[in-house]
């Protein structure tokens, strides 16, 4: 089995796409191994998004990121789920995210792109020792 972690963000959760999002998962075939609905603190956020500390977008990116309840989750499939997982969120600009994508199907914002998901397999391990440190 193959585990990787995302971040349904607030914007997700605010507009009440949670249900949307994660269907599409389980209709790929993907399942979920953990889920939990959590408001991200401050210092997990800039842990988190440590490769971007010092960008101009970093501080705007943290604040959006905390600012209310996300669906944290590990999403499960037979192999390599991560690229699975990313293919199916599109680019992370939304405005240039393809049809079909959750992105490009659900977000019209720049940055407040709804998912996060891990970008390899020693991402997924970093990212769910940060966030379900209890199932690791
Ligand atoms: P992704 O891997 O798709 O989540 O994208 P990145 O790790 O490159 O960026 C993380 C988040 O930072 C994005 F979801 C949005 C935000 N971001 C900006 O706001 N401006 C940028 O130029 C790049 C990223």
């Amino acid at each position: 089995m193959s585990r990787t972690f995302v971040i349904l963000k607030p914007d997700a959760v605010e507009r009440g796409l949670v249900g949307e999002i994660l269907g599409r998962f389980e209709r790929r075939q993907l399942r979920l191994a953990a889920a939990e609905l959590r408001t991200i603190d401050e210092a997990t956020a800039r842990r988190h998004y440590g490769e971007h500390e010092g960008k101009a977008f970093f501080d705007t990116l943290v604040a959006f990121i905390t600012r209310g309840p996300s669906l944290l989750a590990i999403i499960e499939g037979p192999e390599e789920t991560w690229k699975i997982v990313r293919t199916m969120m599109g680019a992370t600009n939304s405005l240039e995210a393809a049809s079909g994508t959750i992105r490009g199907d659900l977000a019209t914002h720049g940055t407040e792109n709804l998912i996060h998901g891990s970008d390899s397999e020693e991402s997924a391990q970093r990212e769910i020792a940060i966030f379900f440190s209890d199932l690791v």
